[in-house]
């Protein structure tokens, strides 16, 4: 019977937690006669619906915790792995030994959320609890690591993208058809990277994705300015559907914060973000998710957002042009 891996979709990390995973599955446990790739995506609100499970053996990797029966291993490392309080009972429930014997379950669900890559978290498993030996993999943990946790050197590594890694991760995140990354994932674990993008099926999507890639960091150059260590940008004319967060600090290394306005067909949204790369200690950053909130945004301390509807675009210049201001006054004041 086929097993199911279900991964983090358009994600470099999910991909590689289902190589790893299938690569310990098959070196460790075996029984499976092939494995089949799908992925997840994250929903608004409602738990995952049962159909996305085969009739075999289903793992999920890098993605949230399902009380389903069908499913026999998962791995994760996102905070919000459980989309409600009676889901974190019910892992912990399996968790549990049952009359001195570990439960079935506690051998098979795992959940850390200290890990900065799913993937670095199945490799240890693995290893530790399994006596699996993931050799070989070395330069796949590591680039996991650095991509999942944005722990990029410098602004330059992150936008010049001279890793191979990179060019494999950004094809994974722009894929737009289902059967593109079932045919990656074999391939991480048995190939360098550089010798994934010279897979024909590869090479053909990398091209039009680095010409698009480069038109967006042209846009922002023109478009970005800073100002007290605060970069602010605005590009409301045409519909962009991503910005890549690294690129303004790639121009102004110097600043602390990014907010931005953009528009897709369906909202106005503000981004604001502090730079990976300041210098600064923590207690000296502006919390950005409570600002947002106070505009009916949200996110993290150091990254967040604020949506608005289409046709609200000059409420959201207003919005972002207090909140530039804002910044500025904090940071002239330092
Ligand atoms: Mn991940």
């Amino acid at each position: 019977m086929n097993f199911r891996v279900l991964h983090h979709n358009n994600c470099f990390d999910g991909a590689c937690s289902a190589a790893v995973f299938t690569k310990f599955h098959r070196e460790v446990i075996g029984g499976a006669s092939a494995y089949e790739y799908c992925g997840l995506a994250h929903q608004p609100g409602g738990a995952m619906s049962q159909d996305i499970f085969g009739p075999g053996e289903n793992a999920i990797v890098d993605f949230k915790y399902s009380t389903s029966p069908k499913l026999t291993w998962w791995f994760d490392h996102h905070e919000s792995a459980f989309f409600t309080p009676e889901m974190r009972q019910h892992f912990e429930a399996g968790q549990r030994s049952d009359e001195g014997h570990p439960g079935e379950r506690a051998n098979r669900h795992f959940f850390n959320p200290h890990y900065i890559s799913c993937t670095g978290l199945i490799a240890d498993i693995g290893r530790d609890r399994f006596g699996w030996r993931p050799d070989g993999l070395e330069d796949l943990l590591k680039w996991a690591d650095i991509i999942d946790g944005a722990r990029f050197e410098n602004a330059e590594a992150a936008v010049e993208m001279k890793a191979p890694a990179m060019k494999v991760a950004m094809v994974i995140e722009n894929a737009q058809t289902s059967d593109f990354i079932p045919r990656v994932i074999p391939l991480l674990t048995s190939m360098p990277f550089a010798e994934i993008l010279e897979q024909p099926f590869v090479r053909e999507r990398v091209a039009p994705l680095w010409e698009r890639h480069e038109l967006s960091k042209e846009l922002i150059r023109q478009r970005a300015n800073l100002e007290d260590g605060v970069v602010s940008l605005e590009i409301l004319d045409r519909e962009t559907e991503s910005l890549n967060k690294f690129v303004p600090y790639y121009f102004y290394p110097e600043a602390t914060y990014t907010i931005a306005v953009t528009r897709t067909k369906t909202r106005t949204k503000i981004s604001v973000g502090t730079s990976p790369w300041t210098q600064r200690p923590v207690t000296g950053l502006v919390n950005l998710s409570e600002v947002c909130e106070r505009y009916g945004g949200g996110g993290h301390a150091r990254v967040g957002a604020i949506s608005f509807g289409a046709e609200d675009t000059e409420k959201a210049r207003a919005v972002a042009a207090e909140i530039v201001a804002d910044l500025r006054e904090g940071e002239r004041q330092r």
